[in-house]
């Protein structure tokens, strides 16, 4: 009641800026995605260090960043309980200010993972302020807590060494599964492309605009930045685009129109759960 608070003595003392890096990380790690935890005793488990819609805030310094997580989303439940499993310790280990964001598309229509992180960055920025936005596959997870889920000088690319691609990248101008841009990073390239619906070539047209916007990608080294991820197979309505390939032709062209400039979506719902924020969005997705 007013005017006889006690404020227990953590909420006292003035905080400091957290360590950089952070002090307990673990360096490897082991990830086996035969997970037999329900979600509930997932959530049992984590929720009690998080704020409802999967927020967290380092409980005794100043997190040097804000970031939020942006996953794009259809019908991957069983991905992402795995996920948050994994990430969320990891994340809170970082001593990161973050929130975690599924964004989910609405409807059957064809699956567009780029115009999703569009809607992503927008909606949490609506939510917080966020000066960093960490754009992530909803299959992969980190084997070692020292890639930091942060933004650097340059736009960066996380995932660099998957299991998948025998933990080496596949090519060199490779972008997809886990980035990180600061808000201006993401703000100068325009934001990410609305018009690549179906699989492939997104990735590649961010690559890009990051590049004719004169940044370079940034990069953790092999061992820090090894990833598992889990077998899958192609879903439903993300069928390879043909047309995509060669859209990447005329990037520097289209980026200033097609991108966060352009972007036309409806919420369709929010859902603060214990572990994330579920925000399904109407994209105008064609059948
Ligand atoms: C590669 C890239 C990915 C993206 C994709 C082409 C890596 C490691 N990954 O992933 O970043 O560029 O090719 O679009 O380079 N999703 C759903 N539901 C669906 C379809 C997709 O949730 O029905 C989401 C989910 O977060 C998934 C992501 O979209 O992880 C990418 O789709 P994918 O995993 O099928 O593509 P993949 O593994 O070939
Ligand atoms: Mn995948």
């Amino acid at each position: 009641s007013q005017g006889t608070t006690h404020m227990p003595a953590s909420m006292n003392k003035t905080l400091g800026p957290c360590t950089d890096p952070p002090p307990n990380l673990l360096g490897p790690l082991q990830v086996e995605f035969n997970l037999s935890l329900t979600l509930e005793e997932v959530i049992k488990e984590i929720s009690p260090a998080l704020q409802e819609g999967g927020r967290y805030k380092p409980p005794d310094c100043i997190a040097i960043q804000k970031v939020a997580i942006i996953i794009p989303f259809r019908n991957r439940h069983v991905h992402l309980k795995q996920w948050l499993y994994y990430l969320h310790p990891i994340l809170m280990r970082q001593q990161l200010d973050y929130g975690v964001y599924v964004i989910n598309q609405d409807g059957d229509g064809l699956f567009n993972r780029a115009k999703l992180m569009n809607a992503g960055y927008v909606e949490a920025l609506k939510q917080y302020d966020y000066d960093c936005f960490v754009f992530s596959d909803v299959d992969l997870v980190p084997l070692d807590d020292r890639n930091i889920y942060k933004c650097f000088d340059n736009p960066r690319h996380l995932s660099v060494a998957i299991d998948k691609f025998n933990f080496i990248l596949p090519y060199d101008t490779i972008f997809g599964g886990v980035s990180s841009f600061f808000k201006n990073q993401f703000l100068k390239i325009n934001g990410f492309p609305n018009t690549y619906w179906g699989w492939g070539g997104e990735d590649d047209d961010i690559y890009k605009r990051t590049l004719f916007r004169g940044m370079s990608i940034s990069r953790p080294d092999s061992e820090t930045g090894r990833y598992k991820m889990i077998v899958h197979n192609r879903d439903l309505h993300n069928e390879a685009n043909p047309k995509n390939p060669e859209k990447l032709i005329h990037t520097e062209t289209t980026m200033d129109e097609d991108g966060i400039n352009s972007l036309k979506y409806t919420v369709k719902e929010i859902v603060k759960g214990a572990l994330y924020t579920f925000i399904t969005v109407d994209i105008q997705a064609p059948a």
